[in-house]
């Protein structure tokens, strides 16, 4: 059966560690907006131009950039048995865009709780090993407003489909429970 999994999340909650781990154990691909938009920026793409800045402040890239390359991605061959999209959506308008470019609907709306202290701690050690332009302390406060304004709302968008996941805790005890959700769900 194809599994079309969302990962939700606030920003620094762990969605690309633990989707990572998820797609590789569930053998579906890993479509993460964030990784595809860095890439861009670092590729000095139009896209990345555009991006780069909005980025770096914490707000969302506009709504037509991220809808317009999830489509192209959802398009390729490897997403027709399914796929875990990770950063996306973020808000209503991407959740309604989806809506309508998917054929099948999304099943599995996995929810990663963490504390806004904990997720500000995670943030600030990977601002110091990995230098990313938004890991700020300005940017993630920012990040957090625009989460809890734009992107919160999907829980009540996506309704009985989402599973709560205590996201605490170590790497492989947030994905066991993450794993065990999935196979009752
Ligand atoms: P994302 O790439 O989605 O980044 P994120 O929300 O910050 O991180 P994530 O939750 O994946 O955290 P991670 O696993 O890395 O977005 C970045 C930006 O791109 C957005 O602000 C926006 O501008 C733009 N964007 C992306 N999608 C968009 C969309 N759909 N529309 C518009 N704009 C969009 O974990 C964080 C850190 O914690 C890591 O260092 C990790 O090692 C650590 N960690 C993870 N799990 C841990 C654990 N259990 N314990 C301790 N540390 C842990």
């Amino acid at each position: 059966m194809a599994r079309r999994i969302l990962l939700l999340g606030p920003p620094g909650a762990g969605k690309g560690t633990q989707a990572t781990l998820i797609s590789s154990a569930l053998h579906v691909p890993h479509i993460s907006t964030g990784e595809m938009l860095r890439a861009a920026v670092a590729a000095r793409t139009d896209l990345g131009k555009q991006a780069e800045s909005v980025m770096a402040a914490g707000e969302l890239v506009s709504d037509e950039l991220v809808v317009a390359i999830v489509d192209e991605r959802l398009a390729q061959e490897d997403a027709r048995c399914g796929y875990l999209l990770d950063g996306f959506p973020r808000n209503v308008a991407q959740a309604d865009a989806l809506n309508d470019s998917v054929v099948n609907a999304i099943g599995t709306v996995v929810l990663l709780n963490v504390d806004a202290e904990e997720v500000i701690a995670r943030m600030m050690h990977r601002a110091e090993e990995e230098g990313r332009a938004d890991d700020n302390e300005e940017a993630i406060r920012r990040r957090l407003e625009v989460y809890s304004a734009d992107t919160i709302p999907l829980v009540t968008f996506y309704g009985s489909a989402v599973l709560d996941v205590d996201g605490m805790g170590s790497v492989d005890a947030v994905f066991s429970r993450i794993m065990i959700a999935l196979a009752r769900s």
